[in-house]
């Protein structure tokens, strides 16, 4: 009996894989249809306390652990916090670094930038969402004997994880939004990560808020972001 099932390379089995495919006005309604679903993602700042099963939130998380990782190591730990003592640490330790951030270390350039998005250092929803998602990079993975072992692309690598993430969430239903309190050191203390670790962001994840409102900003054209050669 012989299987074109898998095959070995260099004593490595790989596995037949066939992509499912469409006829091209399939493709193209697809493509459209996505363009548009992903087009009404926005990131919402204000939510609902609202219970959400965690097995979704899990489902969301695998589906941010599918993302391509340099090597495929999967560098990347999601730290899923719905203790609301955990979520109350957390939100007083970011606010305290985003008062200095919009006090002193962001340049009046920066906060111009920021004005239309009417932004502040008022993290209420750090506490209001359900679950807050903390993303942590590995540099290295530590071996059991102590050794470090680097990982490969890790930014880009939890980047692409990080965006899975989002497109899931919106998938589901839910809300999000990339908050980076800087400096996010204090995540790792707060949640008591080990040493090959490092905070990358910090995600809130839920239902809105009853009646939400968010900035009136565009997408830029397809001219101003593609270039054809
Ligand atoms: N981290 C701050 C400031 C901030 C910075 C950027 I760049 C934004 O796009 C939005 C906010 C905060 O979360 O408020």
């Amino acid at each position: 009996m012989q299987s074109d099932d898998y095959i070995f390379i260099d004593g490595f089995k790989h596995i037949r894989y066939k992509q499912k495919t469409y006829s091209l006005e399939e493709m193209k309604n697809r493509s459209e249809n996505y363009f548009k679903w992903i087009d009404n993602r926005r990131s919402v700042r204000e939510f609902s306390e609202k219970h959400i099963p965690i097995d979704i939130i899990e489902n969301i998380i695998k589906s941010a652990s599918t993302a391509p990782s340099g090597a495929n190591k999967q560098p990347w730990t999601f730290c899923l916090v719905q203790n609301k003592v955990l979520k109350k640490k957390i939100r007083d330790a970011a606010e305290k670094e985003e008062r200095i951030s919009y006090s002193d270390r962001m340049s009046n350039e920066w906060l111009d930038d920021l004005k239309h998005l009417g932004t502040n250092e008022n993290k209420a929803f750090l506490e209001t969402a359900p679950y807050l998602i903390v993303v942590f990079k590995r540099p290295y993975e530590i071996d059991f004997d102590g050794n470090k072992h680097q990982n490969y692309y890790v930014n880009e690598s939890v980047g692409l994880a990080c965006g899975f993430l989002i497109s899931a969430i919106h998938n589901a239903g839910l809300v999000t939004l990339t908050h980076t309190p800087s400096p996010m050191r204090f995540l790792e203390k707060i949640l008591d990560r080990p040493s090959n670790e490092r905070a990358y962001l910090l995600l809130p994840i839920g239902y809105e808020a009853e009646k939400t409102y968010v900035p009136n900003i565009h997408r830029k054209s397809l001219n101003e972001v593609m270039k054809l050669y």
